[in-house]
């Protein structure tokens, strides 16, 4: 029997390493072919992502593979312990764990990796990356993928800060008034000589208003010869149940890129882009011949039509929580777009780096 490997040595003229996925840097992948046109590269991210897609660009515009582009934005994040749902200093789940999810795809060579429930590994996108390149896998998830990581020699960390630690306690000690953790309200401050130093977070974190330094982060580049590149990590919903994978590492939802039609990633609650496998669904429509606007809101619309339980509608029986598309397609066209007014992404385009406002669906009542 053929195995596997022996059939890959056999492949005429094709390295066993090129084909296992990794990505030979300012290689002919990253040349234009003869006769493709030229487009304006545009590098777009979620509203906590200037840094990132101005670092992007820079690599884009140094001719650097687009995945390698929106790598290096993105790790910025994953590093930034003020960030507390990416990476470092993520918001933890229920038992006080940061666990992370990350998805890579890189269009010109139809490859995609991804971690999920990745304990203790600073940036899970290098991870997913090299999930891509050196395995023949897509996704591994918890222990199997911390310990791929620590093969690959990433460092296994204690990834709470100080404050993240504090906000998981009072958020403790609130969950529920039958046990014996007490809140700061509770607790004989003086006496005791510290005082209650903040509110806790309501673990629903969708403020890409550039503002607060939260959210998952998503950047998808796009250079001059056309190539798509796309990142998706998160630390996920704070105070998750363990083992809890949201949208950011499931391909199709969190991310997609298709190197012939254009690249999509999501923020805000994961279930509802899982079950509209939301991102595929933006590509889908932008092949389609939909602007990637018209494909965001056309994907946002069918998560308000999955959207019926109650619990997760307001009044008029929208849904009460958000979510975000950012999406670009191979002509350089793109566009953000949220269920809710009031979201803003991160673009890098012709030379400038700036927000632009979402396209929304709803706008809440005054
Ligand atoms: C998740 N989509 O794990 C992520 C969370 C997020 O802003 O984007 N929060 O569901």
């Amino acid at each position: 029997m053929t195995t596997r490997r022996a059939f890959l040595r056999a492949s005429a003229g094709v390295g066993a390493g090129a084909v296992l996925g990794a990505i030979p840097h300012g290689s002919l992948l990253a040349a234009p072919a003869p006769g493709r046109s030229r487009v304006p590269p545009v590098c777009i991210a979620s509203g906590n992502g200037l840094a990132a897609v101005t670092r992007a660009m820079e690599v884009v515009e140094a001719g650097g593979d687009t995945l390698e582009a929106v790598l290096q934005g993105v790790n910025m994040v994953e590093a930034d312990p003020r960030d507390t749902s990416v990476g470092y200093g993520g918001l933890p789940n229920l038992d006080g764990v940061v666990q992370l999810d990350s998805s890579v795809m890189h269009g010109p060579t139809r490859g995609a990796g991804a971690v999920a429930s990745l304990e203790g590994i600073k940036m899970p996108s290098l991870v997913a990356r090299d999930v891509m390149r050196y395995t023949d896998h897509v996704l591994l998830v918890g222990p199997g993928a911390q310990r791929f990581a620590q093969s690959m020699g990433y460092a296994v960390e204690d990834l709470l800060t100080e404050e993240t630690r504090r906000r998981w306690v009072e958020w403790r000690a609130r969950v529920s008034d039958r046990d014996f953790y007490l809140t700061p309200e509770e607790t004989l401050h003086e006496l005791q000589g510290f005082r209650p130093e903040g509110e806790y977070g309501d673990g629903l974190l969708d403020s890409h208003d550039g503002v607060r330094p939260q959210g998952t982060i998503n950047c998808n580049a796009l250079d001059e010869s056309g190539d798509l590149s796309g990142v998706t990590t998160t630390s996920g919903m704070a105070w998750k149940i363990p083992g809890r994978v949201g949208d950011s590492p499931i391909i199709g939802a969190g991310l997609y890129v298709d190197n012939d039609v254009g690249a999509c990633g999501s923020t805000g609650r994961g279930e509802a882009v899982i079950k509209t496998v939301g991102s595929h669904a933006v590509v889908e429509l932008m092949r389609g011949g939909m602007h990637p606007k018209d494909a965001c809101l056309e994907a946002l619309r069918r998560i308000v039509r999955f959207t019926v339980e109650p619990r997760l509608q307001d009044g008029e029986g929208r849904p009460n929580f958000n979510v975000s598309y950012y999406a670009v397609n191979k002509k350089g066209e793109y566009a953000g777009a949220a269920i809710w007014a009031g979201a803003r992404f991160a673009v890098s385009v012709a030379g400038e780096a700036r927000y632009e406002e979402c396209a929304h669906l709803f706008q809440p009542n005054r």
